[in-house]
């Protein structure tokens, strides 16, 4: 059974066996050994040192995907400090809501970034800058100091990271990750999936999240293993990876692009071993035509930035499309009962609840927040509806929070209704996910105007998009009369997806209700 106690010290130890393995792998360019990928480490960690950054100190970064990125992750780790990714498609606004919540001591930026960031943000964070070509104040200054060799001392209960995810009240919490989080979540994966040092990895998914960071991140950095190190995932490339990998982790929308491309079959996949899915639904239908054209079934699996993973489908035996398999090694998944909170019997659905060494210390600095989250004995509460059938497997068939997923990322309607209510001319809204072809799920705002207002779909979307992630924004806004409400008032988006499901299937300028402008 594997185990380590922090994900820093299970890199060196590999490092140290096997430092001439390469790393990572960037295609058309060069490969970083794990022996030059430790001594980059303990140089960055020597610089963090350098900036004041001490144990439990925060360090965010919103940096390009970079293979020194996920160093400086490491570098983070040796000295004790907690590592704070942002998504780099985050605005002006968005980012400063994080540093005035997270405090960071050192906040690494890209090298284009580095003056407006060091006049705008507060002079408690140091800004440093990091590029994606081995270039940056970071690596400058790393240049000139010895790596630093000692690792500070951390219990398995001290922080590691804090990844922020958006709330059903609109204010991102940043959920805090132990060192003991991410080292019982990734020993569990890597013997679940019998993920080793001869694996080779596509690592196609961003690494400001906890699937491109923990997930495939972690597995390959404790495993030994070598990613083939991609800035973003396209399908033609990967395909074209394939005869020299054996793993592909993805969100489903990489599933999606990839059984739509002729060059996908059989032998381009011949040394292929793993192909894993997770972070929103995969279709069941995604899953029959990649078995149909390459023989392999994708183990789908299942997780939350809370939790890491919690439940997957067997890497021997059945992997059963439409479930996200079983609980992981030392993980208690249970089924309870929306109302009344009593435990379900198999095949009953009900909200999925959590323990384990893998689910987080709480929210930042929200207590209150925390406590609400978990139930009395300690379980928590993932705000996903689920059951479990008689063989054990997991499905999730619905969520009781307000979520849309698209293309793996989560979006909060509320963060957009309150920015569209803003906009002159509105009313009211509600912004719902509905299904689409290539994202799975689709932010899309149903929005009441004013008695007499105009405001159309281009300029709302142009009102908010100042403050809002593109991936945030509505792919569509539609316009009703009245927001259909049950007799609490509350709106009732059950109906608004209903009445608008087939809206991105339709031919481009149908409409449905014949509502948008
Ligand atoms: C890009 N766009 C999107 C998304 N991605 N819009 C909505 N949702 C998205 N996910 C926008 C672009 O800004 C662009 O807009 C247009 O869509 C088309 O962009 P395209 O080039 O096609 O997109 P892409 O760059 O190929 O990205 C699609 C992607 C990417 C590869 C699916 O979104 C991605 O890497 N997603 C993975 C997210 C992830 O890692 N999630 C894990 C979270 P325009 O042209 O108008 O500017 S961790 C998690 O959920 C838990 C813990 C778990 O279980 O893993
Ligand atoms: P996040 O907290 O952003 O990482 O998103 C976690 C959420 O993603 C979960 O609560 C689920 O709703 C969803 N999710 C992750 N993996 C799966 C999966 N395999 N199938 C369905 N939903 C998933």
């Amino acid at each position: 059974m594997t185990s380590f106690e922090t994900i820093h010290d299970a890199f060196r130890a590999r490092a140290l066996a096997a430092p001439d393995k390469n790393l990572a792998e960037r295609p058309g360019r060069d490969t970083v050994t794990f022996g030059a990928a430790l001594n980059q480490v303990g140089r960055l960690a020597a610089v963090l040192r350098a900036r004041g950054v001490v144990k439990g100190d925060r360090v965010a970064a919103q940096v390009d995907k970079s293979v020194e990125a996920l160093l400086l992750y490491l570098a983070c780790l040796q000295v004790g400090a907690v590592f704070l990714p942002l998504n780099t498609g985050y605005t002006d606004s968005e980012v400063d809501y994080f540093v005035q919540d997270a405090e960071p001591r050192l906040f690494v930026c890209p090298p284009g970034d580095l003056e407006q960031l060091r006049a705008r943000l507060p002079a408690t964070a140091t800004v440093e800058s990091l590029g994606t070509r081995s270039d940056g104040t970071m690596l400058d200054a790393a240049a000139d100091l010895p790596a630093l060799e000692a690792s500070v001392a951390v219990d398995a209960d001290d922080l590691a990271a804090i990844l922020y995810t958006s709330g059903t009240t609109g204010r991102p919490k940043g959920a805090m990750l132990t060192h003991g989080n991410l080292a019982s979540n990734c020993a569990a994966l890597l013997d679940a999936w019998q993920f080793t040092g001869d694996d080779r990895l596509i690592h196609a998914l961003p690494i400001f999240h906890t699937h491109g960071l923990f997930v495939a991140g972690n597995m390959s950095l404790a495993a030994g293993a070598t990613m083939i190190f991609l800035e973003k995932f396209d399908a033609e490339t990967v395909i074209g990876l394939f005869p020299d990998a054996t793993v592909l982790m993805g969100v489903p929308t990489f599933y999606t692009r990839l059984i739509q491309s002729p060059n996908l079959n059989e032998t381009t996949v011949a040394r292929m071993r793993l192909f894993i899915s997770g972070s929103a639904p995969l279709l069941a239908e995604v899953h029959v035509a990649f078995r149909t054209m390459t023989g392999h079934a994708i183990l789908e699996r299942y997780g939350m930035t809370e939790t890491g993973m919690i439940t997957s489908n067997p890497l021997d035996g059945e992997r059963r499309a439409g479930t996200v398999g079983f609980a992981l090694r030392d993980v208690q998944v249970r089924i309870t009962d929306r109302e009344s909170g009593a435990v379900q019997p198999r095949g009953a659905t009900g909200a999925i609840e959590v323990k384990g060494p893998n689910v987080f210390k709480g929210y930042w600095r929200m207590p209150e927040k925390t406590a609400t989250e978990f139930t009395d004995d300690g379980y928590f509460v993932t705000g996903d509806l689920g059951l479990i059938d008689d063989d054990g497997y997991v499905s999730i068939v619905g969520r009781d929070k307000d979520l849309v997923i698209s293309g793996g990322y989560n979006v909060y309607p509320k963060e957009i209704e309150l920015l569209i209510d803003d906009v002159p001319g509105v009313l009211e809204s509600a912004v719902v996910g509905l299904p689409h072809p290539d994202f799975g799920e689709a932010v899309t705002a149903i929005v009441v105007r004013q008695p007499g207002a105009s405001a159309d779909e281009a300029a709302i979307i142009a009102a908010i998009s100042p403050g809002l992630a593109r991936y945030k924004q509505p792919k569509r806004v539609l316009f009703a009369d009245e927001l259909p409400r049950n007799v609490m008032g509350k709106v009732q988006k059950n109906v608004l997806r209903d009445t608008h499901a087939t809206l991105y299937s339709e031919p481009k300028g149908a409409t449905g209700n014949g509502g948008r402008e």
